[in-house]
């Protein structure tokens, strides 16, 4: 496997990037950006918290462990994160009603009604993604923490999604700047339910896939501000469907008041605009619905270069290469 910053770039066109071809590939994707990380940042709530801390690395295990092919192991959740998991799960839903989008409320639902979704206990990732498969195509993977773009990114393109398995620090339950389960399984889970969105989600990973460096930032951004922080027009009214935002009670409400800048949705300007990865985003983009965004990305991709066209086989779950020299 390639690393970023051996990549040769000419002309914006990086070649010679290795990219995974066929989804038992995604075991080499698991670069992880240690910059949130309980270990690393001091002022993560769990950096003196010497039972999280080790409790995280144990769940790590299981996602450091994982193969393409295995079954998820199930995680047996402690009280104490039961816990933190019902105050999130009691307080997002019943900001939903107000706050969510269309498809949010739907993907909720029939998460409660058939996949053990509810506030006494943490569903487990291997039934999601047994669940997610047969709704929307998408599966799921464990993944130790947040990971580098380009790898994120490609799983998307094979209708992976990377999940972290861990739940956050019990003394900060409504927000967090890293990714953690219940932003995952409320956040990221009914969202991917949904088929179109599965399909936009899935056509900015095929995008990434060879992309060079830079155009891999602009996708990273353009993901930011759509699949994670993205605000819809629903009669009018602003609703969220961003992961960020469904998955966190406090930005949730700041994103949908006038207090930050709503801009309407463009992706060449979205996908250079500079945000903030560790508090909450001063401007948020807004979109017509899931159809005009995946329009709009569409002519956008046109603008990121590749070597070679290519297509993915839901068959034989691999990427084609086209017209290869
Ligand atoms: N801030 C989100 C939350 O508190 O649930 C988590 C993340 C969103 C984007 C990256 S991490
Ligand atoms: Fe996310």
């Amino acid at each position: 496997y390639q690393k970023l910053t051996d990549l040769k770039i000419k002309d914006e066109i990086a070649e010679d990037i290795w990219i995974p071809k066929h989804i038992s590939d995604l075991d080499s994707c698991n670069h992880l950006m240690l910059k949130f990380q309980p270990e690393m940042a001091s002022d993560h709530p769990g950096f003196h918290d010497k039972i999280y801390k080790s409790r995280r690395m144990e769940i790590a295990e299981i996602a450091f462990n994982f193969k393409y092919g295995d079954k998820i192991p199930r995680v047996e959740y402690f009280e104490s994160e039961k816990e933190t998991w019902r105050e999130a799960y009691i307080t997002l839903t019943s900001l939903y009603k107000d706050y969510a989008c269309k498809e949010q409320l739907i993907g909720i639902k029939k998460l409660e009604e058939k996949c053990g979704y509810g506030p006494n206990d943490i569903p487990q990732l291997e039934d999601i993604s047994n669940y997610l498969k047969k709704t929307s195509g998408f599966q799921l993977r464990p993944v130790a923490g947040l990971l580098s773009a380009r790898d994120f990114l490609a799983s998307l393109a094979f209708r992976v999604f990377q999940c972290t398995q861990y739940t956050r620090h019990h003394s900060k339950p409504l927000h967090t700047p890293e990714p953690d389960c219940i932003h995952e399984l409320l956040g990221h889970v009914p969202m991917l339910s949904d088929a179109e969105f599965a399909e936009f989600s899935q056509e900015i990973g095929l995008c990434s896939l060879g992309a060079s460096d830079s155009d891999i930032e602009r996708l990273a951004t353009l993901y930011w501000f759509t699949i994670e922080f993205g605000l819809c027009y629903e009669n009018k009214k602003i609703k969220a469907f961003g992961a960020g935002l469904l998955s966190s009670f406090g930005e949730l409400k700041h994103a949908i008041s006038n207090i930050p800048e709503h801009r309407n949705f463009d992706p060449q300007v979205a996908s250079v605009t500079p945000y903030k990865d560790e508090d909450y985003q001063p401007v948020y983009y807004v979109i017509d619905s899931v159809t005009d965004m995946k329009e709009k990305v569409r002519q956008f991709a046109k603008s990121i270069k590749r070597q070679n066209p290519i297509r993915y086989d839901p068959y034989t779950e691999t990427i084609e290469i086209l017209n290869n020299k």
